[in-house]
């Protein structure tokens, strides 16, 4: 017997920024996140399933560009003229899933819109329009809602498959800012309601928030940032009643991030750098689909130059050209400097690295040495402010004595 059958997608992010700062490389992200769209697609159509469900955050804003929606409902009739209904429940990035300027959406036969926080239960319909299972969604109906929309979902009754759709922050989520906890709601609301399945959608990492009830979220469908590492897709569930839920993840991303490090202290030359990158990148794997950055740690006599934005991007576009790379980023910050620090201990010098010392070792006080804002970017509370001052004194050292010291004819 086959069960209830459907596509799990979620936080699409359609018309999504980039940040890279090359033209190139944004438009391969912008290009790849649509053929990841399309490739969701595809698969519903592939596998013949009953539905497609979108938990959120499908596109970026509610006020979606103009192609962005021209594409986005091209791939929707798609389904619908397959005869697969649409379960889209909006997310934080996409309250009431419609312009705000007057603009109306024309979505396509068999898609059901969930914008309204109160949950609503959908029949699914087979083949040959007998019901087949339960969709019960809710959406969010503005950008940020602290209300737990989970508690409200009303206990799964009937005798078919029932699933809930929702976009929700389940409490204990790992990698979640806190700030970013929208429809926050625990493990407790979601069991005892007696739905098979929880479709969720906001964490952008794809992970079981529950194994029972089963309650996935399928991630992004494309690295949004250079943190949203990994092969990123949909799930594909099949849920027959009385087992557990078969969950099957399907990359749908054309390109993939990556991020590595890589101590480059035996590297004295550029040449030599050069060759133990290659020799680490390769070894990665697949590189024609990989966004990958590298993180250079250790200590090296070739930070100054890497520091050289000029020469950095040559060396990132060199190596990414011979190894085919897609896109390659080396970040220098865990890099330190080669210096003596016993041999330069002399005049201001050494009172500066006494200084730095007794700020890391709290026996000097920032507030003197710090400006009273620091543009914003430190946190409010003066011991957390002290910790995040502390954290830029790592490596200070070394670039304090290489800027201030030169040795003498
Ligand atoms: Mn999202």
């Amino acid at each position: 017997m086959t069960g209830f059958r459907f596509v799990h997608l979620a936080d699409a992010h359609l018309d999504a920024p980039f940040a890279s700062g090359s033209p190139d490389v944004r438009k391969l992200l912008a290009e790849s996140l649509r053929r990841s769209f399309q490739g969701a697609v595809d698969i519903a159509l592939d596998e013949r399933v009953h539905a497609f469900l979108i938990a959120g955050d499908l596109v970026e804003s509610p006020e979606p560009s103009l192609s962005a929606e021209h594409f986005l409902l091209g791939q929707l009739r798609r389904l619908s003229e397959a005869s697969i209904p649409v379960f889209y429940g909006t997310g934080n990035h996409d309250p009431l899933a419609v312009r705000t300027g007057g603009r109306r959406i024309d979505w396509p036969k068999g898609v059901t819109v969930y914008t309204r926080g109160e949950p609503l239960r959908s029949e699914v319909l087979g083949p040959s329009g007998e019901p087949i299972a339960q969709v019960t969604g809710a959406g969010h109906e503005r950008a940020e809602v602290g209300e737990n929309l989970a508690a409200r979902f009303p206990a799964a009754a009937g005798p078919l498959p029932e699933v809930a759709l929702l976009h929700a922050s389940v409490e204990g989520t790992k990698d979640l800012d806190p700030r970013e906890r929208y429809a926050p709601c625990s493990a407790r609301d979601l069991r005892g309601k007696g739905y098979d399945y929880w479709a969720l959608g906001h964490v952008h990492k794809r992970h079981a928030a529950l194994d029972d009830p089963a309650a996935h979220y399928p991630g992004s469908i494309l690295g949004l940032d250079r943190t949203e590492i990994g092969e990123k897709g949909v799930l594909l569930v099949e849920i027959v009643r009385g087992e557990p839920p078969r969950v099957e993840f399907r990359r749908t991303a054309p390109v993939v991030r990556e991020e590595m490090e890589v101590d480059v202290r035996e590297a004295a030359s550029v040449e030599a750098l050069r060759r133990l990158l290659h020799e680490r990148i390769l070894a990665l794997g697949d590189p024609r689909s990989t966004l990958l950055t590298v993180r250079l740690a250790g200590t090296s006599p070739l930070k100054p130059d890497l520091e050289r934005k000029e020469d950095l991007r040559e060396l990132e576009e060199g190596l990414a050209g011979e190894i085919g790379l897609a896109h390659l980023s080396l970040r220098t910050q865990d890099l330190r400097c080669a210096v003596d620090l016993g041999r330069v201990r002399v005049g201001p010098l050494a009172a500066a690295l006494d200084l730095v010392a007794a700020l890391r070792e709290g026996t000097a006080s920032f507030d003197p040495v710090a400006p009273a804002e620091l543009a914003g970017i430190a946190p409010a509370g003066a011991a957390e402010r002290d910790r995040y001052l502390r954290s830029l004194l790592d490596g200070a050292e070394e670039e304090i004595a290489r800027r201030m010291w030169k040795e003498g004819p």
